[in-house]
């Protein structure tokens, strides 16, 4: 049977527990920092290690079958990917923050205001939801900084212990949406043997944990 290839994040904050997750699935394989792809051994899958923005399109166009990423990622990229399980790591959640002193109160006190984000596109979808005409200043890193430089009047972006928030003296002001890591398919894949096979790995690997 052909492999399987999927796609992990190479470095970062879902790596180490993406890996963990297959190893103890019962998957042998080298965790070669250097090479971007191993084969399992024992088992009919290879794994890819690309950065985590990368993973959606590839799993989309079908150079990876399956991936592993923060369901943020997805909906910024907007990919049209199967969402197969919630993994129960990675979790966090895409707010709203303000300053610390800022006289914003409603989200609709953001209208003609300016928003500094690494999320335009998942910005954009909530702002329309609500109605809100802001400015969106699209930023790739230091979201966190930009209100204290002047850039904006408030930034969307992810949180997890709030601590990066609160020492650039912001506070968090709504959540926009939440986010865990989760195993995503090319479409039409769903009925594959060795999927369903991972799949089942995976899901026993999860209820063990609960
Ligand atoms: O290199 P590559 O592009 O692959 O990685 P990356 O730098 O884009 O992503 P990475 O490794 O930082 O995060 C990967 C995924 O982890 C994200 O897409 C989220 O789904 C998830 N995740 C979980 C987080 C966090 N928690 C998190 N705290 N991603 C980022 N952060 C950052 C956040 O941007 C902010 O700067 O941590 C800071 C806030 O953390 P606290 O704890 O101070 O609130
Ligand atoms: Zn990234």
């Amino acid at each position: 049977m052909k492999n399987l290839k999927i796609a992990i994040q190479k470095s970062g904050r879902l790596n180490e527990k993406s890996v963990q997750l297959l190893k103890n699935c019962g998957l042998d394989f080298e965790n070669y920092k250097s090479s971007l792809i191993t084969s399992v051994s024992n088992f009919n899958l290879e794994i890819l290690f690309l950065r985590d923005d990368d993973i959606p399109g590839y799993v989309e166009e079908g150079i990876a079958d399956l991936g592993i990423v923060g369901e943020n990622v997805i909906d910024e990229t907007e990919s049209n990917v199967a969402y197969l399980q919630r993994l129960g790591f990675g979790k966090c959640t895409l707010k709203l923050a303000i300053p610390r002193d800022s006289k914003i109160s409603d989200l609709k006190d953001l209208n003609g205001k300016s928003i500094a984000t690494s999320y335009p596109v998942i910005l954009k979808n909530f702002l329309e939801e609500y109605k809100i005409n802001a400015d969106i200043q699209t930023i790739s890193g230091s979201v966190e900084i930009a209100p204290g430089l002047g850039l904006s009047d408030a930034i969307c972006d992810i949180v997890s212990t709030g601590g990066t928030l609160k020492s650039n003296g912001l506070k968090p002001f709504a959540d926009v949406r939440k986010s865990e890591a989760i195993l995503i398919a090319r479409e039409g894949l769903e009925e594959n043997e060795i999927l369903m096979e991972l799949l089942q790995r995976i899901q026993s690997v999860l209820r063990a944990k609960e």
